[in-house]
């Protein structure tokens, strides 16, 4: 039986129905289950009336089997808590995907920044290789919108909302692409963050393995811990040369030390659209977990050449003249846009939006790359007094204006390939819906400044 038909006749509960909501109303409802449905928006539970649920009541909760909260809704949700107390079973989409599916091959990949690069990376590699593959997960596709391949391998993009409402997946691949402090205003401190997305690691099943980058402190303490649990293979992802099962970067070079002599793949230093260390850290992770996987050498080099990238993610828009225009506007965070200024030497760097709490520190060391940085949005104030004694910074209050000046900047600027960089360092949601509206907006921009330059 799977886990779905278990609450076949039984009184069930969906809280939050937005696109993942939905999905797993619809797969409760195809699987027998009266689904109860919850949501602060009425015409959400309207619309989830039409697939077969029933409007749900405070009161029913306590007589629910099982309550599945969206990973929008926080776990401090006044019917979450009263769920709990109830002693209804609490648990995310992705939880009860795992368990609908036993026999189906998992991996999943969680990590602050990056988790979207890799996890499609990864998907891009097993395809490209003839491999079935789905790929589901915070990267858009709600688990229950897909179906496990038969005979091939499902990659799971996590968020933290995702894992922190998981019991323990079992998963055969976990990869791990890194750690900075995020999402704090949800997760009310670094520790609960940190808890919430190492829960990826407690249902790896026996003879399992875990690809871990050694990106920071947090990863590496991580790494040594994992070494120590029984029946985890641990496969370590670095910057240099390392000992034991690993592939690391030498350069711009992917090495991999899986066995035998170490052997140089391929040079991502000369990929098109893998710009930088960290997106090369994501390469080689999405490497490590296709080789886990039992690809070879040789299928991985060629697949991975041919990755064309993610829109918004250190994507290049356009070069004009000598100017290259970069959209990472999802690089929402701090340690992201720092990570995103390290790809480029001569940085004209647009960022702001809604600040995130924590500040801008993790970028004062990038700051000798940037020759001039351009505010924008609710941030522009915070920014101007935490990095304006360190860099020349411009009040630019909007994108629009912002995007004119660093060019006007930028090809006036004496110096080698200069780059108009968008790495906000902070949320869209000031101005925009998320952050790809943001980018969108970026690049609608650029192309406006083509279409004058090929007029003049
Ligand atoms: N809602 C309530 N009460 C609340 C909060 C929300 O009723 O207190 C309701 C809203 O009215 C709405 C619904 O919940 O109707 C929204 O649910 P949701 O926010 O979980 O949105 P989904 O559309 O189901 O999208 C979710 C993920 N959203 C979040 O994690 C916030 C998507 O990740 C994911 O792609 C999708 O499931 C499919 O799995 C988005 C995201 O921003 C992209 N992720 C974060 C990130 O990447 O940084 C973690």
């Amino acid at each position: 039986m799977t886990a779905l038909a278990a609450y076949r006749g039984r009184d069930v509960g969906v809280l939050g129905l937005g696109r993942s909501g939905m999905a797993v109303v619809r797969a409760l409802c195809a699987a027998g289950a009266r689904v109860y449905v919850f949501d602060d928006q009425e015409e959400r539970v309207a619309a989830a009336v039409r697939e077969g649920a029933i409007p749900g009541v405070a009161d029913h909760i306590a007589r629910l089997s099982l309550l599945v909260p969206s990973p929008g809704v926080p776990l401090e949700h006044r019917l979450v808590v009263e769920a709990r107390l109830s002693g209804v079973r609490v648990v995310g989409d992705v939880q009860l995907y795992v368990e609908s599916f036993p026999e189906a091959r998992f991996v999943g990949v969680t990590g602050t920044n990056g988790k979207s690069t890799t996890a499609s990376l990864l998907y891009h590699l097993l395809r490209e290789s003839g491999r079935d593959a789905a790929l589901l997960g915070n990267i858009g596709t709600p688990v229950f919108d897909g179906e496990p391949p038969a005979l091939g391998v499902t990659v799971l993009e996590l968020s933290s909302f995702q894992l922190e409402r998981s019991e323990a997946l079992s998963l055969e691949l976990a990869v791990w692409v890194g750690f900075a402090p995020d999402h704090l205003d949800r997760h009310g401190d670094l520790a609960a963050y940190l808890a919430a997305k190492r829960r990826i690691f407690d249902g790896l099943r026996p003879g399992g393995a875990a690809v871990v980058a050694l990106s920071d402190p947090v990863s590496r303490d991580l790494a040594e811990e994992l070494r120590t649990r029984e029946h985890i293979r641990v496969v370590a992802v670095a910057d240099r040369r390392a000992a034991g099962q690993a592939v690391w970067l030498e350069g711009g070079w992917l090495v991999d030390g899986l066995g035998g002599d170490p052997v140089r793949v391929l040079d991502l230093g000369r990929h098109p659209r893998l710009l930088g260390p960290p997106q090369w850290r994501n390469a080689a992770c999405a490497y490590a977990a296709a080789r886990l996987l039992g690809l070879t050498r040789a299928q991985l080099a060629g697949a991975l050449a041919g990755f064309s990238g993610l829109p918004h993610r250190v994507e290049p828009v356009a070069r004009i003249g000598r100017v290259l225009f970069v959209n990472d506007s999802k690089a929402t965070n701090p340690e992201a846009a720092a990570a995103s200024l390290g790809a480029f030497s001569h940085v004209f760097w647009i960022a702001g939006g809604r600040p995130k709490p924590g500040g801008f520190a993790p970028i004062r060391p990038l700051l000798g790359r940037v020759l001039r940085a351009y505010a924008i949005g609710e941030a522009e104030d915070l920014l101007a007094r935490a990095l304006g004694d360190r860099v020349d910074l411009v009040r630019a209050s909007t994108l629009e204006r912002a995007v004119r000046w660093a060019f006007s900047d930028a090809r006036a600027a004496p110096v080698d390939r200069p780059v108009v960089l968008l790495a906000p360092a902070c949320a869209s949601f000031d101005h925009y819906r998320d952050f790809a509206e943001r980018g969108e907006h970026f690049r609608r921009l650029v192309r406006e400044l083509e279409i004058q330059e090929e007029a003049s």
